[in-house]
């Protein structure tokens, strides 16, 4: 077989770029090493920037977002007993669309069979080769070898997928940050506490509320990092939930059974570059950011768009000047939401090796927060999204 560009990686990356090539008439292929099912099984993201929602819309597949999303034009802080909202909508003109991920990889994957798109469900040892002159990638389906000749390979395959592996040694450099402390997930039927979404510092660790719908809501906690999910009960979950929120919040809350728990460790991590020849990282197969900041989605958004517009380009214009910038202009983005990610984690968590000063640094700046229009300002315009 052959295509213009093999995408390994059906999610949300891979999706993306599978449907804006799509409508540019280029063809491609997507191979993932699992089924649909087991991607949608997946509970990840909530929040999508509006640049993210604007790029389903381009990939025409935004019609279920705009009808059941939730737009948000604000969140709230909440510390020592206080809670500050931060005006999105009114600091920086835009709202942001909660959406799950869950929803929006459905969204694409319905997308791609309407138009009959090609994707190889159950590729295993997908292996991509010769990036540097003839691309091509092998996978192994029903007992058989197949290979794929292609121009370029778009390594979508997430932070444990083959593709970085496949680029080791090859210059490759490695950023990253492990934090001491995971994230508890609670995906229940019950309504959302509150209209928008509340981070939470508290003495006893981070808490996060957020929603999927008006009848299904998302909630997490910090834990340690040697937890493990069989440890907490929901009924645990709900009562330490419970005391990390504001008294009013805490007495408002619906509880329900658990229909999805998680412990999802927090990490910052950047590889670099992310070309090699026609090989290239794309979403978390090239970075990872902590949720705090609700980026890891938003920027594997940014990186299709810089990639999409390298091969439109090249494909349309006979040109690769966008498929040399890609990784440049995508990693000037990707580190300005890999600080926020970090400075939001950093506000929010308890860090067990903090002392005394760190907590009241912590203090004071949730406290600066909400007295200048200015730090208020410099927070939402990163959590809306950063240009393009
Ligand atoms: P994905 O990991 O989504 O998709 C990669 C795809 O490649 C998968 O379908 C996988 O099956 C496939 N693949 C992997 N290796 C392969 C191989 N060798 N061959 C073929 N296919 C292969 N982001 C937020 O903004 N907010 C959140 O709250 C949030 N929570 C998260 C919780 C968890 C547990 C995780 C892991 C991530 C979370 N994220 C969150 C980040 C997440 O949403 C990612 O940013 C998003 O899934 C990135 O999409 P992709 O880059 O497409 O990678
Ligand atoms: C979510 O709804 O899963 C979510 C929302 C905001 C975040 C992280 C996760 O910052």
């Amino acid at each position: 077989m052959r295509t213009q560009v093999a995408i390994i990686g059906s999610g949300p990356a891979g999706l993306l770029l599978g449907a804006l090539l799509d409508n540019a008439g280029i063809d491609n292929v997507i191979l993932d090493r699992v089924d649909r099912q087991y991607i949608l099984s997946r509970i990840r993201a909530g929040v999508l920037e509006s640049g993210t929602a604007a790029m389903l819309d381009h990939a025409g597949a935004g019609a279920r977002m705009h009808q059941e999303g939730l737009v948000h034009d604000g969140f709230s802080l909440s510390f020592a007993g206080r809670r500050h909202r931060i005006d999105l909508k009114g600091l920086t003109g835009k709202s942001v669309m909660v959406y799950g991920q869950t929803e929006l990889t459905r969204d694409l994957m319905d997308h791609r069979e309407r138009l009959d798109g090609k994707t190889i469900y159950n590729a295993k040892h997908v292996t991509p080769y010769d990036f540097d002159d003839k691309p091509y990638v092998t996978y192994e389906k029903d007992g058989a070898t197949h290979r794929i000749a292609c121009d370029f390979i778009a390594g979508c395959d997430g932070y444990h997928g083959v593709s970085r592996a496949s680029v080791e040694g090859r210059g490759l450099e490695h950023f990253e940050k492990i934090y001491p402390f995971g994230w508890l997930g609670v995906l229940a039927d019950v309504p959302p506490v509150d209209h928008e979404l509340i981070y939470a510092n508290h003495t006893r660790g981070f808490a996060l509320c957020s929603q999927r719908s008006l009848t299904r809501s998302r909630y997490y906690i910090q834990v340690p990092l040697e937890d493990k999910v069989e440890q907490w009960s929901d009924q645990a979950f709900w009562d330490e939930l419970r005391r990390r929120l504001p008294r009013d919040v805490a007495e408002a809350m619906i509880t329900g059974p658990s229909i999805e728990k998680s412990i999802a460790p927090l990490r910052s991590y950047v590889a670099e570059p992310l070309r090699f020849g026609s090989l290239f990282l794309v979403g978390d197969a090239g970075h990872i950011v902590p949720p705090t900041g609700a980026k890891g989605l938003n920027l594997a958004a940014s990186d299709v768009h810089y990639l999409f517009e390298g091969l439109r380009e090249f494909y349309a214009e006979k040109s690769n000047a966008c498929i040399k910038a890609y990784s440049g202009r995508a990693l000037a983005r990707i580190w300005k939401a890999e600080r926020f990610s970090w400075s939001m984690t950093s506000l929010t968590h308890r860090f067990p090796a903090n002392g005394e000063f760190d907590q009241k640094v912590q203090e004071s700046e949730l406290d600066y927060l909400s007295s200048s229009n200015a730090a208020r300002t410099a927070m939402a315009e990163n959590y809306v999204g950063l240009p393009y």
